[in-house]
């Protein structure tokens, strides 16, 4: 990796255009909309955001409006999401975020965030009623003689991006492993309704693309410089019920193996974001499953090491989020890596279409679960928004198995994550095949609401829960019951209880 950006950029017309992050920020002004690459802290934007901050901080304090809507792949970074949040210049936010100063301002009621489905960003950003896309601000990790930009570490929405916004400012990153060029699948025109056309991927490492972002040149009104890293955030080492989690789960995959409803390299695999979702893919290490595949969103550190292992023999992603030390193995293996990696725009990762051929075995991790497996992935006690549903509802409705894990409670059992009626919905009994605690495990699949009930009670919640749990299923179902028995003044109750006293508990 060299220290010198200017290198990475081949093509003349470009090179003249390179200038300081403080000056390419004059090109964005109060009011625009602007679409910003970077997804789960991966291929953000460096420089620009901090340099927008300044000039929106700058504006406040001559007493002028100075705030931009912001649309991303999923979640940036504190350099990114956190500096605009701290400056108070972002009114509008999608589809995902997760930095604590962006979700504090959104939960304030400062900035109005859209948590949507992954898959529907660049459909949504083509249908027009986002208003006109002024500026796209987009990482890449180099610029051919010919014009085309070499996508970074995660792609998301940058073809639809480049293609939508009036002017685009490209920031070139020489801290990103210049081999990455290669290693993109970039397609283009999925089509518009009544004249889409099937995708054709039909195995997750299927190249249908180019491995280039393009856009009209005369567009690009910036180059800027960086060389400065990811956010690759640290993963916590697998705890115990991480482990007996992910034992769960592939206890299960032997299961159907040798009942022959999954081949012996099961399908093709994704995983979620957090700790609990790794620590799953780290339990295949030591798994009986070879030959593996992915096709997920966001490969982490625990596909990453499938792959340097032997285990999967190919993955396909839109972003790589590492931790510091796997961000190192996958520098060091790099050369190896090239083809077992592929990196798409997220409209194809996520497609329901993709997903629902392909088969995927989707394992997601929740907040809360009901008993009656409706999941709320979101809001903290209904209200709160956590990070978004990012890509957990496109895989659920469409996986072969989609499968839910937590731990059974949350702040040292104060909370239950099996509760009796979810404080948000985000994905539906219907869509939720598999539960998954510490505890035990749910097979929810052709089970009607009361059967779900007793098998989530009895096998998910926590003991110190299940006892509570059970009385108001029983109470409900002598109460009239009728399909899926709720006890409607009640079931809300537990997370009352929890804002009142701190302790869902009844003592
Ligand atoms: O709080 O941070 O204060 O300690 O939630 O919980 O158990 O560490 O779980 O890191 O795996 O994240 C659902 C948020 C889980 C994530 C969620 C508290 C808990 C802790 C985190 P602290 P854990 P994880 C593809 C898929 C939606 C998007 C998605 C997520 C914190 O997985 O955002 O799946 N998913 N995308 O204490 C109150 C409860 C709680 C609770 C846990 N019931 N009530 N707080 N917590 N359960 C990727 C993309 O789409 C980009």
């Amino acid at each position: 990796m060299t220290a010198n950006a200017a290198e990475r950029i081949q093509h003349e017309g470009l090179r003249a255009k390179i200038m300081s992050a403080e000056q390419a920020a004059e090109f964005v002004q109060n009011g625009m909309t602007v679409a910003i690459s970077g997804f789960t802290g991966a291929g953000y934007p460096k420089a620009l955001p901090t340099a927008i901050a300044e000039r929106a901080k700058a504006a406040h304090a001559r007493g002028e409006a100075f705030a931009i809507g912001m649309i991303t792949g999923a979640s940036t970074a504190p350099e990114c999401d956190g500096v605009l949040a701290a400056a108070n210049c972002v009114s509008f936010r999608n589809p995902f975020q997760s930095d604590p100063g962006i979700r504090n301002s959104i939960n304030a009621g400062n900035i109005a965030y859209q948590d949507m489905h992954l898959s529907h960003v660049e459909q949504q950003m083509r249908q027009g009623f986002y208003g006109d896309f002024d500026m796209a601000i987009i990482e890449a990790s180099g610029i051919t003689a010919d014009g085309k930009i070499i996508p970074a570490m995660g792609i998301g929405h940058c073809n639809e991006a480049l293609k939508a916004a009036k002017k685009v400012i490209i920031e070139v990153n020489a801290a990103q492993n210049a081999k990455l060029e290669g290693m993109h699948d970039v397609a283009y025109d999925i089509g518009v309704p009544p004249h889409r056309q099937p995708i054709p991927i039909t195995g997750p490492f299927d190249r249908i693309g180019s491995p280039y972002l393009e856009c009209d040149l005369n567009k690009i009104v910036a180059v800027v410089l960086t060389s400065s890293g990811d956010r690759n955030s640290k993963f916590a080492d697998p705890d115990d019920n991480s482990k007996r989690i992910a034992a769960q789960i592939i206890d299960f995959f032997s299961h159907e193996v040798k009942a022959g409803r999954l081949p012996k390299n099961l399908l093709p695999l994704q995983s979620g974001v957090g700790n609990v979702a790794n620590a799953v893919l780290a339990g295949l290490l030591d798994a009986p499953f070879d030959d593996l595949t992915g096709y997920t969103e966001v490969l982490q550190d625990g596909m990453l090491d499938l792959i340097i292992a032997g285990k999967m023999k190919s993955a396909s992603a839109t972003a790589l989020s590492f931790s510091p030390d796997a961000l190192q193995r996958f520098n060091d293996n790099i050369e190896f890596l090239r083809d077992k990696i592929i990196l798409r725009p997220m409209e194809y990762t996520n497609n329901p279409e993709v997903i629902r051929r392909l088969g995927i075995i989707g394992m997601n991790a929740m907040i809360e679960a009901d008993i009656y497996g409706n999941v709320n992935s979101t809001h903290v006690m209904g209200t709160k928004m956590m990070n978004g549903i990012g890509g957990s509802g496109d895989f659920t409705r469409n996986a072969f198995f989609s499968f839910f894990v937590s731990p059974s409670v949350a702040k040292d059992g104060a909370i239950s994550c099996i509760v009796p009626m979810v404080s948000h919905h985000d994905h539906t009994e219907h869509d939720v095949m598999f539960i998954v605690t510490e505890q035990g495990m749910a097979d929810l699949r052709g089970k009607s609401p009361r059967q779900r009930a007793k098998l989530i009670i009895n096998n998910c919640a926590h003991p110190e829960y299940r006892d509570q749990l059970n009385d108001y299923f029983n109470r409900a179902e002598k109460a009239g019951g009728l399909h899926t028995p709720h006890l409607l003044l009640e079931a809300l109750s537990w997370h009352q209880r929890f804002v009142e006293t701190g302790d869902m508990r009844i003592k």
